[in-house]
């Protein structure tokens, strides 16, 4: 049997030809920039290739796979994807290391509303975007981290976690994946020795919410081992990405995490690490502070005292650090550091004497006022009723007389009576003279 180069090459050629588009070799982006690692400790990105911050357009006949590995077994991945494309230029994510896996995004295409956000089962995940030959848009940004679920026992009873030197982890229950509905968590990181804790916030993505009021999900830092409303640090209830990452430096040496969600629409939670530091507290630190500065006030001895230290003590010490390019102002946050909080974290029943003395207090409080209203009341009633007194006398009274007329008995009923007396008047006269033997005379007309 002779030998048939023609059919050899087809056997060998054409699969390695389909194998290699099929994994991307039609992709501008070098290899090496495709296999990438997630940090626990940074929210980390890449892009389609000229994305150019959302302003570019990706290459025509694309096909482009990224591979991202969280370098641990025990670590997830969580990604939050922006896009921008022409359908059907396809964006696939899937739960593994290649397009055999599950997928969690299969086929996303048009543009976003807002970052779609997925999370892995284990440390790998592949996204792959293909493109046709015509009409060309911005492309993908993903933001990405490794993740685990590091909520610990906060969420069924108060969770006390050490802070050491080196970062721990904290999160909402279930983290990367959805947390819980009607969470109830809370957590103190307290380093334990006095030294001050400093946390750095990766992952902020919580039911939106007015930030005023958080009546959904949301969740709290405190500067402190209570809950008050002078030593709250922050109060979050945005989803990614309105809060970025930021990081705090606490005054005392625990801080307090909460965290609570209601029955409905759950997002991703958060996600923060932690660790103690030990302030420095000689005279000599205080000078060999920087260009950047942060300001603590320590509260661990019982006089408080402000001291300056580098600002290198609170910064991640990942060199190129996304957290300190990202996180958002801290000047806010700088500004409670001057408050000395005094709020206990469970306020003492009060004694019944205490509760005595501030009865009365209050009841004398109340005699008082009650005596001062009757009072004024009194001058008030007084001094009105004085000047209507005042006033009816000093004016003229004004009266409408009506004028009294005489009895005038009617014309005729006089002379009627006038007649009747006369009549009896003579009547008399003329009886005297008759018996008196008189004349009588005709009486006169009247
Ligand atoms: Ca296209
Ligand atoms: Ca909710």
């Amino acid at each position: 049997m002779l030998f048939d180069g023609t059919k050899w090459l087809q056997i060998v050629f054409i699969p390695l030809v389909f194998s290699i588009t099929a994994y991307g070799q039609s992709c501008t982006v070098p290899a090496g920039n495709r296999n990438i690692t997630a940090s626990r400790l940074v929210m980390s990105s890449f892009e389609s290739p000229n994305y150019n911050q959302g302003t570019g357009s990706y290459p025509s006949n694309m096909d482009c796979g990224w591979l991202i590995d969280t370098g641990d077994d025990s670590l997830q991945l969580l990604l939050f994807i922006t896009y921008d494309t022409q359908c059907p230029d396809n964006i696939y994510i899937y739960d593994g290391v290649d397009e055999t896996a599950t997928v969690l995004a299969n086929g996303l295409c048009g543009k976003s509303s807002s970052p779609a956000s997925y999370s892995t089962s284990q440390r790998y995940a592949y996204v792959r975007m293909t493109s046709d030959s015509t009409t060309e848009k911005p492309g993908f940004h993903i933001d990405y981290v490794a993740a685990n679920d590091s909520s610990g026992t906060g969420c069924s009873s108060t969770e006390t976690l050490t802070a050491t030197e080196s970062y721990s982890y904290l999160t909402t229950p279930e983290f990367p994946s959805q947390y819980t509905s009607s969470s109830d968590c809370r957590w103190a990181l307290s380093s334990g020795t006095g030294d001050v804790v400093e946390i750095t916030v990766i992952v902020s993505d919580v039911e939106d919410d007015n930030p005023n009021s958080c009546d959904y999900d949301v969740y709290y830092i405190f500067d402190g081992a209570y809950k008050c409303e002078h030593n709250e640090i922050r109060k979050v209830c945005q989803e990614y990405p309105a809060v970025l990452s930021y990081n705090y430096t606490s005054n005392e040496d625990t801080v307090t995490v909460t965290f609570k969600s209601d029955s409905s629409v759950n997002r991703r939670g958060f996600l923060l690490a932690y660790r103690s530091i030990t302030l420095p507290t000689t005279a000599s630190s205080t000078t060999e502070s920087t260009t950047v500065s942060s300001t603590y006030t320590s509260t661990a001895s019982s006089t408080s005292t402000t001291v300056t230290s580098e600002s290198t003590t609170v910064k991640p010490t990942t060199s190129s650090d996304p957290i300190t390019t990202n996180r958002q102002s801290t000047d806010s946050l700088t500004s409670y550091t001057t408050v000395v909080c005094n709020c206990p974290s469970n306020p003492p029943e009060k004694s019944t004497k205490d509760r005595s003395s501030t009865d009365i207090t209050v009841s004398l409080e109340v005699f008082l006022g009650a005596v001062g209203v009757i009072i004024f009341i009194f001058v008030f009633t007084i001094t009105t009723a004085v000047c209507v007194v005042k006033k009816k006398v000093n004016s003229p009274v004004k009266k409408t007389i009506t004028p009294v007329q005489p009895f005038r008995a009617p014309v005729n009923s006089i002379k009627k009576q006038e007649v009747i007396v006369n009549v009896k008047k003579l009547s008399k006269q003329r009886k005297l003279q008759t018996q008196s033997g008189m004349i009588v005379r005709q009486p006169q007309p009247w």
